[in-house]
Order: C-alpha cells, then sequence, then structure tokens
C-alpha cells in the first residue's frame, strides 16, 4: 500500500481552477465557475480562470520549487470536467493523462501527491441538473471517483473528497458570492446533505482501488460570541452548529446536530453512507468568526459581525492563531476517540506582495503569520491533540475565486502577465524551518 511520508508532513495545497488555466484543452468541460465568471459583475477584477497561474503547461516549473522549499506533499485538486466533461459516462483519457504525468512528475521529486476530488469546479452539464440541490450529483460524484482511482489509486498518496463543503454551500448556494450564484439561505441545506452523502460514496469507491488513506478538508471557525449575553450565545452555538457540526457530526456516526437544518431529503441509510470510516481529517482554518444575536425579523438565527482586537490581513480577515489552538482542541474534546488524525490542509493569508527593483519580495506578514500558526500548532499537540501535518494556502498566488486575482496567498509571487514566478521571503523562512525539523 503507497503510504505517506513519515514523521510531521509539510506541505502546499492549490486547486485545479486557481492554477491550472487551460479550460478548453484536452477534451475538458465546462465548469459552474467558467459560466459564473463570465457574468459581468461577479469576479471583482472581472477576470476568469481561463489562463490562471498557467499551472496545467507549467506544473514542471512548479514541482522544481516544491522540491526547493522541500515539503513532503502537495495537495492539488483534480478537476471533474477533464475527467467526465458531462459529469457522467466514461472517462476522457486525456483529462486522466494530465493528472498522471502530475503525479509522476511529484512522486520523481520525491513528493507526495494528494488529490481532492472536489474543490468547486463542478461540471456545468450536472449545475443544470440542479447540481448538488439533486441527490443524483451524490451518485455522480461517487462514480467519477471510482474513475479517478482506477487510474491513480496506486499512486495518489492520500485522498480528500471535498474541499470545504459549508463554503460551497454558503457562499455558492445561500448567498451568491460564489458559482453556482444561488440566494437559497437555509434552503441551501440540501447541498449540504447531498455533498456528504458524495462523500460517503466517494470513499467507498476509493477503497475499492487504492489502499491509500482517504480524508475530507472541512473549513472550520471558531464562533465568537460578542458578549456573554444569552441572545449572543444562543447565536453562538447556532453558527458553530451550521459552520462546523453540520459537516463533522455525521462522519463520525452522530447526525447531524439538532435544529440546525429541515432534514426531509434524508434517507434511509444515508447517515450510514456517511459515517464510512475515514483515516485522516483535514482542517482548513482562516478565521474564527464574530457573532451575536439576531436583529428582530432576521431569517437567520445568528449575525456575523467583525472580531475587535486582531489585526486583519489584505482579505480583511483577522489574523488569529489562537483560534486554531481552539477548534482543534474543540475537535479533539467534542469528538474523542472518533477523531482520526488530523492534518492542517489549508493556513495562509493574502498581502499585497510586491516584487522590489532588486527582483526580491518581502512578505515579513506571511512569515508572522505562519510562525504563529505553527506555534499553535504545537500548543494544540502539547494539549494531545493527534496534529500530523501542516499544508501552507498555497503555493502560489493565484486565481482568488470572486476576488479574481487580487488577493495574493502564495509562498510565491507570480506576474500574472508574464507568469514569473519570484519565490518570496516566506519562501526562504519556510525552506528553512523544514530543514531545521529534519
Ligand atoms: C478556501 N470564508 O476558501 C479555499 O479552499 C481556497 O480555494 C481559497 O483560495 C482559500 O480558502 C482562501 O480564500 C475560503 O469566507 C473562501 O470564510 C471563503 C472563506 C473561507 C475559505
Amino acid at each position: 500500500m503507497p503510504e505517506l511520508p513519515g514523521g510531521f508532513l509539510w506541505g502546499v495545497s492549490t486547486s485545479a481552477h486557481q492554477v491550472e488555466g487551460a479550460t478548453t484543452e484536452d477534451g475538458r468541460g465546462a465548469s459552474i465557475w467558467d459560466t459564473f465568471s463570465a457574468t459581468p459583475g461577479r469576479i471583482v477584477d472581472g477576470t476568469t480562470g481561463a489562463v490562471a497561474t498557467d499551472s496545467y503547461h507549467r506544473f514542471p516549473e512548479d514541482i522544481a520549487l516544491m522540491r526547493e522549499l522541500g515539503v513532503g506533499a502537495y495537495r492539488f485538486s483534480i478537476a471533474w470536467p477533464r475527467i467526465q466533461p458531462d459529469g457522467t459516462g466514461p472517462a476522457n483519457a486525456a483529462g486522466l493523462d494530465y493528472y498522471e504525468r502530475l503525479v509522476d512528475g511529484l512522486l520523481d521529486a520525491g513528493i507526495a501527491p494528494v488529490a481532492t476530488l472536489f474543490h468547486w469546479d463542478l461540471p456545468q452539464s450536472l449545475q443544470d441538473r440542479g447540481g448538488w440541490l439533486d441527490r443524483e450529483t451524490a451518485h455522480r460524484f461517487g462514480e467519477y471517483a471510482a474513475l479517478v482511482s482506477q487510474r491513480l489509486g496506486d499512486r495518489v498518496r492520500m485522498w480528500i473528497t471535498l474541499n470545504e463543503p459549508f463554503v460551497h454551500m454558503s457562499l455558492g448556494y445561500a448567498l451568491g458570492t460564489h458559482a453556482p450564484g444561488e440566494q437559497l439561505l437555509f434552503e441551501a441545506f440540501p447541498v449540504a446533505h447531498h455533498q456528504l452523502l458524495g462523500h460517503g460514496l466517494a470513499v467507498a469507491a476509493l477503497r475499492d482501488h487504492s489502499g491509500s488513506p482517504v480524508a475530507i478538508a472541512n473549513n472550520y471557525s471558531p464562533a465568537r460570541p460578542v458578549s456573554g449575553s444569552a441572545a449572543d450565545l444562543a447565536a453562538a452555538t447556532a453558527y458553530d452548529a451550521l459552520h462546523n457540526r453540520v459537516f463533522t457530526d455525521p462522519l463520525f456516526g452522530l447526525g447531524y446536530p439538532e435544529g440546525a437544518a429541515d432534514l426531509s431529503v434524508v434517507r434511509d441509510g444515508d447517515l450510514d453512507v456517511i459515517a464510512a470510516p475515514i483515516d485522516a481529517l483535514g482542517v482548513n482554518y482562516y478565521n474564527p468568526t464574530g457573532v451575536r444575536g439576531p436583529e428582530d425579523g432576521s431569517p437567520l438565527p445568528f449575525e456575523m459581525v467583525p472580531l475587535d482586537g486582531y489585526p486583519t490581513t489584505a482579505f480583511g480577515w483577522p489574523v488569529a492563531p489562537d483560534g486554531l489552538r481552539e477548534l482543534l482542541v474543540t475537535l479533539h474534546g467534542r469528538y474523542g476517540r472518533k477523531l482520526p488524525p488530523i492534518y492542517i490542509t489549508e493556513s495562509g493569508c493574502a498581502y499585497d506582495d510586491v516584487v522590489s527593483s532588486d527582483g526580491t519580495c518581502e512578505d515579513p506578514d506571511r512569515i508572522a503569520y505562519l510562525d504563529a500558526h505553527l506555534a499553535a500548532l504545537r500548543d494544540a499537540q502539547a494539549d494531545g491533540v493527534d496534529v500530523r501535518g501542516y499544508f501552507v494556502w498555497s503555493l502560489l498566488d493565484n486565481w482568488e475565486w470572486a476576488e479574481g486575482f487580487t488577493k495574493r496567498f502564495g509562498l510565491v509571487h507570480v506576474d500574472f502577465d508574464t507568469q514569473a514566478r519570484t519565490p518570496k521571503s516566506s519562501f526562504e523562512w519556510l525552506r528553512e524551518r523544514i530543514r531545521d525539523h529534519r
């Protein structure tokens, strides 16, 4: 059985639509993000992912950068519309060939391939039939997982079924700021259930074709009530249920948290499928969420508010490493022996990094960010939480969804006109850090 490297696993993460480009090459079908970004007003700078960082063609250069950095693993995602252009039927061989070249290139460089199967780029044809609102999409996802793992199951070292099903549901279907742009508020809950059902069906398919560990990557955010009032505490509990527990309790056989949603789409047997054992939990952490009780007449049981007392990134997100320790300790306490080993599958920050005239790119704020989050991780380990790896978001500055090219998360600066890659000072810092760790 293919194995992950032993010891603490250092990695970097990207996703297909944010780096690949080449959206019409080799038989790739359209995804919901092609459609969404073609609609004026949806992306702040009016760009699309049609070129992104051109990693579809430049992945050997990206692998060379990772080799220099010294990471043990690369978390990338597979674009479903490259494998099944219409979301159903036999595999498009050219799509599988591309990921085989990427995976083999990583293995040759001594880097473990960690493949995410769904990082938000649903085939548009499936969206035309309802997307994740439609239960059938879960079954299509299981079939897609089988096609990918038949080809790559002997070489991918860890599978991630879904990336951040909460963010896909909330921004994509509840609020509409991400593709597919639906604004269903609480009516979006079937998207949670069908993604989780798809996760369970994919776990079963992966087990048939691969001996590698299987995980899911959830976004977690501790809910911070703005005061100790009963209304604010109740709001924080409601927010925590929706953001954190809906996507985790069912994985560990606990069903959905009480009162979190209308469960009429849940059928007999679904919860057993969803609770299929997994080998690891992927944790994507960016920040806690400030919460208070809703205004009278609000459709939501909470209101989200900015958190006081933290510096912010160029995204306006608070820099709160204490939230990472808090959430790891909370997961450990909440799920106890049911909780598998944790990998931090995303952690990082956006700053307005520029390459200076001498060709260097200094990003001291990112170094401080990473240092503080690694310290929080160590504190959680000392508290008894089994955390086995840390993946920085992201290797490269890339196409940041509705923010287009305006938010730079990379350890490596990318000039989006020339595609020139310039390692930032955080890249050099992390390289030393990884080397010292050995
Ligand atoms: C994650 N929020 O997205 C994604 O997995 C990445 O693709 C993305 O580039 C990265 O984080 C940085 O944004 C998120 O609003 C998007 O809480 C939005 C939120 C969280 C994560």
